[in-house]
């Protein structure tokens, strides 16, 4: 059996061999996006699927033949989950979906006593609370045994970390303003006079904050008055600076600092001083400390009265210092500071509400595990959807959670991948009580790469047994193998 969209247009089907001849052709059902399927009693289809964020219900009682209508127990809403309950005539249908304002509700579709006039009715809501985020689709799973008719919804919410890591400076990209210096003139609105200048930049692909500069120390004579200026762009803060005693530490308290502006044009800074050691330090600076956007610094045309700068104008030589490219008679500073470590996390929630009755009353939310270690400190995430499985045959019922736990924190705005593996928690369905967090991994470590999709199916023919399909990275990262498993609950 197969589902597809085309563009926004319902196909379906069937090859089962059986009541329905294998290699059909596809059906047009309907125009509307997301559909999910189950089969009836009578292995006909039942489609749930969205027009808008409506949800309608496609019915096929033949080949080539579908009832559809809108489910009027639903609200707006999106990303419908569906399973069924009850056995033959009285087989009826839950769907579970993420309502416009983020709740999640869930509606179901019965017989009548005589079976007429079936119809879709709201079954039930369950908030989602302030500051959470519902973080996945809806699990839904039913099973009868002889005392009880249980029916569990699951799903996982997010809460951001309240305090992330900060982004401090990393080193930018010092270079020549002009690349073709001295045969031609490349960025000539990056030079204020002469034929160079001198810039520095974060990179435009990764863009990080920056804090830099250059500095020069030029001998003068003390007590001398000293003026600096310089011409400078930026869309970061430029300023210049001067250490009358000749220091070269850039956070020295005896700089003197121009006003720090961003500048999109060429502007003139303009500083004085007393000279209080035969040496005075000038500085050049720009600093910008937004993450994700692109920034450029640029001086050019400094001028000391007072004393002499070597290569004032940038038009000499550029030499390599430690891979940065900078202008003869000037020294490069910067800050790199990596990252301030975060000091909480984002908090991933596995949670469950179910009910004894078909899905006539159900529990208040129950927390299920979160991505808290077993020191009880909060580290990876939980970032799929969660599989809930029943199962009457474990001593008491018990609702069993599949999902992804991905372990540990990589290093702060670091490329590097958690290590996803499927998780299993467990409920006890009469005590409420459930697997400390963060689960149990069903795989070990060494045997399963990092998996980045998680989904599972029960088995039509042994309700305690589950297939879990998931796909995991291959050692490109790029791509990705398919790996496959059962679980059986005992
Ligand atoms: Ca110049």
């Amino acid at each position: 059996m197969t589902i597809g969209t085309t563009r926004r247009t319902n196909f379906y089907r069937s090859a089962d061999q059986g009541t329905h001849p294998a290699d059909t052709p596809s059906e047009f059902v309907a125009d509307g996006t997301n559909p999910t399927v189950i089969l009836n009693q009578f292995n006909y289809a039942q489609v749930v699927f969205e027009i808008g964020y409506e949800f309608h219900h496609a019915a096929q009682f033949m080949r080539d033949s579908w009832q559809i209508g809108r489910i009027d127990g639903a609200n707006l809403g999106h990303d419908a989950t569906f399973t069924k309950f009850g056995s033959h005539l009285d087989l009826g249908y839950i769907i579970a979906y993420r309502r416009a304002g983020g709740d999640i509700h869930l509606a179901e579709w019965k017989t009548t006593p005589y079976g007429f006039f079936p119809a879709w009715q709201p079954l039930q809501t369950i908030s989602i609370p302030a500051g959470e985020e519902l973080h996945s689709s809806i699990g839904l799973d039913y099973l009868e045994d002889s005392e009880n008719r249980w029916a569990v919804a699951s799903w996982v919410t997010f809460r951001p970390n309240p305090n992330p890591s900060t982004p401090l400076f990393s080193a930018p990209i010092f270079e020549q303003a002009n690349p073709l210096y001295p045969s031609e003139i490349g960025n000539p609105n990056h030079i204020h006079s002469g034929l160079n200048a001198t810039r520095w930049k974060n990179d435009p692909l990764r863009p990080k904050p920056y804090s830099a500069g250059l500095h020069q120390v030029v001998s003068v004579s003390s007590g001398t008055p000293i003026q600096f200026s310089a011409w400078g762009i930026g869309n970061s803060n430029i300023r210049i600076g001067i250490d009358p005693t000749g220091g070269t530490d850039s956070n020295s308290t005896t700089i003197t600092w121009s006003a720090s502006n961003t500048s999109a044009s060429f502007t003139e800074f303009s500083i004085s001083t007393i000279a209080n050691s035969s040496q005075v330090t000038v500085f050049l600076e720009g600093s910008f400390s937004e993450s994700d956007s692109a920034s450029i610094t640029v001086w050019d045309s400094a001028k000391l009265q007072g004393s002499s700068l070597a290569n004032a104008g940038f038009e000499g030589t550029f030499s390599s210092q430690n891979s940065l490219q900078i202008p003869d008679g000037w020294t490069a500073y910067l800050e790199d500071g990596s990252f301030a470590p975060a000091t909480a996390d984002a908090i991933y929630t596995v949670l469950t509400a179910w009910s004894s009755d078909g899905g006539v009353s159900w529990t208040a939310p129950i927390e299920v595990v979160q991505n808290r270690e077993t020191s009880g400190s909060l580290s990876g995430a939980i970032p799929s959807n969660v599989f809930p499985l029943i199962s009457a045959e474990t001593e008491t019922p018990t609702v069993s959670f599949i999902y992804l736990y991905a372990a540990g924190n990589p290093p702060a705005n670091s490329e590097f991948i958690r290590f996803g593996r499927p998780h299993l928690a467990q409920c006890d369905l009469i005590s409420a009580e459930c697997s400390p967090s963060p689960g149990s991994s069903l795989l070990e470590r060494d045997i399963v790469r990092p998996v980045t999709q998680l989904v599972t199916a029960k088995d039509v023919f042994d309700p305690s047994r589950d297939s879990i399909v998931w796909t995991s990275r291959q050692s490109d990262t790029i791509s990705h193998d398919i790996f496959a498993t059962h679980l059986v609950l005992r």
